[in-house]
């Protein structure tokens, strides 16, 4: 076959175009594509929701990658097991109640198994903003992440979702964008992000499922960004409580928005 490089571009264009314009609106916008938001993502297209995920760098896991200090290994507790097996992740009980993962397949693996259950990916975009109207967070404003990278004066676009869920682990940037441009209470002990606090392993794992929450009208958090809200600690290499808490606030928006 004789190709022609016009019709590939065509292909391209319209392709990505198509996807970004019937995303403009849509049930749940998730920000961050680390182990957190692709389970969030996962569970709430099998749930027949129309999501879209947004991450700044090229590929998805975040910090799944590199496991503990660059041995590429993480390790996952008795009760998040459940969600490696339900992927198709292989794990070996090491010692009883801990199993161990290699970190590629579990980043591939969650990342092709959300895009599968129908979750629209988009990488290289940043959110720098949420839209914010009468009944709260309604939405995000993106641009490139390399416009971000090259301090463009660009002006972003913006989407709008009828829930937002900040995934983007320790340095939680949406709920930090809405609590610095608006100085509105959040839902927190204290009214304000109360910031991540030093490793405790087994207190983070533990309390993260209670952080899960919505913060402010339409925004919710999951993962490292839900510990770093609320107060909690971190809790290293071990990676149950991402992917639970992702499950978790799947289950909090399919109940919520059906
Ligand atoms: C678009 C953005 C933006 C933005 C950031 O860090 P992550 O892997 O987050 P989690 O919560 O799913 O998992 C946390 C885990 O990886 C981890 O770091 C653990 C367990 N640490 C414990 C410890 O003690 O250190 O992924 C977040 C993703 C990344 O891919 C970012 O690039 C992305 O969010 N991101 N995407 N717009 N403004 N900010």
């Amino acid at each position: 076959m004789k190709l022609d490089d016009i019709i590939v571009s065509k292909g391209i264009v319209e392709g990505y175009m198509g996807e970004l314009l019937d995303y403009l609106q849509m049930d749940v916008a998730i920000g961050g594509g680390g182990p957190s938001g692709l389970t969030a993502g996962y569970y709430l297209a099998k749930a027949g929701f129309k999501v879209a995920l947004f991450e700044k760098k090229l590929s998805m896991g975040g910090g799944m990658w590199g496991g503990g200090m660059m041995f590429n290994k993480i390790v996952v507790q008795e009760e998040g097991k459940r969600i490696l097996d339900e992927m198709g992740i292989r794990c070996q009980e090491y010692q009883e109640g801990y199993y161990l993962a290699d970190s590629i397949e579990s980043a591939s693996t969650i990342c092709s198994k959300a895009c599968q259950a129908g979750l629209k990916i988009f990488n290289l975009i940043e959110i720098e903003d949420v839209m914010i109207k009468d009944k709260g967070v309604e939405g995000l404003v993106i641009n490139w992440s390399p416009i971000e990278k090259a301090g463009l004066h660009v002006d972003p676009i913006t989407l709008a979702a009828r829930a937002v869920v900040d995934a983007t682990g320790h340095p939680c940037e949406i709920v930090k964008v809405l609590e610095n441009k608006m100085g509105v209470p959040l839902q927190t002990e204290t009214g304000k992000i109360m910031g991540e606090k030093s490793m405790w392993a087994d207190v983070a794992e533990e309390r993260i499922m209670d952080n899960v929450s919505q913060v402010y009208p339409g925004l919710y958090v999951t993962g490292m960004a839900a510990n770093a809200v609320h107060g909690s600690p971190r809790m290293g290499p071990i990676f149950g409580g991402m992917l639970l808490s992702g499950e978790k606030v799947a289950e909090m928006l399919i109940e919520k928005l059906k």
